[in-house]
């Protein structure tokens, strides 16, 4: 981005908690993780596809090859420094007609970071809007200290659970219309959800969150993986000394990982 830009996005991410950038990333590459979220829905049948998420990352190299994209990494640099981890990143992808909603929550209400300095990209794999359930943001909420969830099993959505009813006001939320490739920027604290999709459209986004190496993945108590949080990965940069046990990047290996564009090179 150029340094103007940059400003503009960082006044508007420091104001309001939120910004939506324009296409970013190219359509074939879009196919990709399209095809990416299908061949992880086939091999686990079990799971909703709004819960394609980290655990499952730790051995796919297209996963990994995604959000190491330096298109991706060039926008949160400026935000959180040349060295960058991964914590997590989901794919949230509402089938047609019965999409579960996402209540209203804040992300770092959720996390094991300390400190809580982290930036998501939720990168919309298919078009995003309200008709299909598109993220809506309250912009400014992330002034707001963390507050603690309330549980909600009493209706189907993706997190069961929610920031308490009196912290939110719905009435300012914003809808984050996405043409496809296209990403919005998210503060841990920003109060943020979506509807159900009851559309014919599927809309499936991938949520990316980045860490500076100065944050602390605290494993106690979360699952882990191989003795590693499953999705820790330096993603550019150096690492901090004593700060977080990063997965070394996955290998392609033909037949069981999905083949994509330059997999040779993850050999
Ligand atoms: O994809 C959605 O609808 C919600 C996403 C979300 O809560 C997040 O990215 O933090």
């Amino acid at each position: 981005m150029a340094l103007m830009e940059i400003n503009t996005v960082r006044e508007q991410y420091e104001r309001e908690g939120y910004v939506l950038l324009p296409k970013i990333l190219d359509d074939d590459l879009i196919q990709e993780a399209s095809d990416h979220i299908e061949w992880l829905s086939k091999r686990n049948p079990d799971l909703r596809p709004e819960l394609l998420g980290h655990t499952l990352m730790t051995h796919d190299p297209f996963w990994v090859r995604l959000v190491k994209d330096d298109r991706l990494l060039d926008i949160v640099e400026p935000f959180i420094g040349p060295n960058i981890g991964l914590f997590a990143a989901h794919y949230i992808c509402k089938p047609p007609f019965e999409g579960q909603p996402v209540l209203w929550h804040q992300d770092g209400s959720y996390w094991p970071l300390s400190p809580m300095e982290v930036i998501t990209i939720w990168l919309a794999v298919d078009e995003s809007t309200p008709e299909n359930g598109c993220m809506r943001v309250i912009p400014g909420t992330h002034k707001l200290d963390l507050k603690e969830l309330n549980e909600r099993k009493d209706i189907a959505n993706v997190l069961n659970s929610e920031t308490p009813p009196e912290f939110v006001d719905e009435s300012k939320a914003v809808d984050c219309i996405l043409e496809r490739g296209g990403v919005s920027i998210h503060h841990p604290n920003i109060i943020h959800g979506s509807e159900a999709n009851l559309s014919p459209k599927r809309r499936a986004g991938l949520t990316i969150r980045y860490i500076p190496a100065t944050t602390e993945i605290l494993l106690q108590g979360f699952t882990t993986n191989e003795g590693r949080w499953p999705s820790a990965f330096l993603l550019r940069g150096e690492a901090v000394p004593g700060i977080n046990d990063y997965n070394p990047l996955p290998r392609y290996v033909e037949g069981e990982c999905m083949p994509f564009r330059g997999c040779e090179n993850w050999k």
